[in-house]
């Protein structure tokens, strides 16, 4: 039994004590005892370790007391699990140096076996699960077929991702087997995770903003909705597609448990495009966590005011940002703990 499971709680509708929060990227470079990892051994090492793996991902739990853990990896063990080169540059990002152009480059990607190229995460989990010992919930993920397309194809990070799309639109049956294959292998991966002891799911696309409506329903979300349809019944999941506010209703009705959202649309909107029936999850702008702390804390208690006490989980709308100091991230988790609604 779950000493905290209030995120679990929420995304089944039920009603808390408070609201829980954790923090997109939460494992990460911000924390110095991250950094001090970091400085020993590379991304994929630290990755296919699972004692590191462990250690990175308990670390904000211990440190600034996050109502859940999330596993640390990428989105991208997927892609390489395909068969693609992925590389990781300090301070600049992924590069994936033969990424996919042509039929010839989709012939060296194939559907893996999950346990085979994948066990190394599944490891993870298990060990992760022990160490937690029922503390928090332990929240898997994988990157939603649009986004790993994008980094597949473009091979490394854009703000257009203009070469992705061009891709899709200019071989559109390339690019739709592409992205089944993709959608496949996640399918498998997130059941091994769910094997292993994931407790939630969050599927991140990232890059679903780049999208119109039309183009995001045939790119991205009926892919999701195969990847949600095949693990809902296990596991509660939560779909962040940032920017992608246009299709809320259109993901909660996929079967999700929880949107993510982020700062870019109001929380009454988002419920109204959302419905009452799903949980919401955000949206505090990263960035604003360089402000002074108290107003860190008056912004915190607008959010939740603006949420309202049933089915919000508080996090920010996207990824903390490395050069946010740990005592303001801190004060943001405490900024929800201490809140309480009037009754
Ligand atoms: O050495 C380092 O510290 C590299 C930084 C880093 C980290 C800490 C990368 C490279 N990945 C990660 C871990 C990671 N990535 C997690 C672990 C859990 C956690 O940190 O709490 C998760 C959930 C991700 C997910 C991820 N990777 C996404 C989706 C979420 C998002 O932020 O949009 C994306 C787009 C990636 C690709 C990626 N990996 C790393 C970087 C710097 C990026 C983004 C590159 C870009 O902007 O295109």
């Amino acid at each position: 039994m779950l000493q905290n499971d209030l995120l679990l709680r929420t995304l089944r509708g039920e009603k808390t004590e408070r609201t829980p929060v954790w923090m997109m990227r939460q494992a990460g470079r911000y924390l110095p005892e991250y950094i001090a990892i970091r400085n020993k051994y590379g991304f994929f090492e630290r990755c296919q370790t699972p004692e590191l793996a462990c250690a990175i991902t308990i670390q904000p739990v211990d440190i600034v007391g996050v109502d859940a853990a999330i596993l640390f990896s990428d989105i991208l063990v997927v892609p390489q699990a395909m068969g693609l080169e992925v590389q990781l540059k300090e301070n600049v990002g992924p590069l994936l140096p033969n990424p996919i152009k042509t039929v010839a480059d989709l012939a060296r990607v194939r559907v893996p076996d999950v346990d085979e190229t994948l066990g190394y995460v599944f490891d993870a989990i298990k060990l992760i699960k022990q160490e937690l010992n029922d503390r928090v919930p332990l929240i898997g993920f994988a990157g939603a077929p649009w986004t790993l397309l994008c980094y597949m194809v473009q091979g490394k990070g854009s703000k257009t991702f203009d070469e992705a799309k061009a891709f899709c639109y200019a071989q559109p049956e390339l690019a739709h087997q592409l992205l089944q294959m993709i959608t496949d292998t996640t399918i498998a991966y997130l059941k091994g995770q769910i094997k292993a002891g994931a407790d939630t799911l969050q599927l991140f696309d990232s890059w679903g903003g780049l999208l119109s409506p039309a183009d995001f329903e045939v790119l991205s979300l009926q892919y999701i909705r195969q990847i949600v349809a095949a693990v809902k019944d296990e596991v509660p999941t939560i779909i962040f597609a940032k920017g992608a506010w246009h299709s809320l209703d259109k993901m909660a009705a996929t079967g999700a448990a929880g949107l993510g959202i982020d700062w870019c649309i109001p929380a009454n909107m988002a419920r109204q495009f959302a419905g009452n029936d799903i949980a919401l999850q955000g949206n505090f702008d990263p960035a604003k966590l360089l402000s002074p702390i108290p107003v860190i804390e008056k912004e915190v208690r607008e959010m939740l005011t603006a949420f309202g006490p049933n089915r919000h989980i508080a996090n920010l709308g996207h990824g903390i940002l490395p050069n946010v100091p740990v005592d303001h991230a801190r004060a943001f988790v405490n900024a929800v703990k201490e809140f309480r609604f009037e009754h």
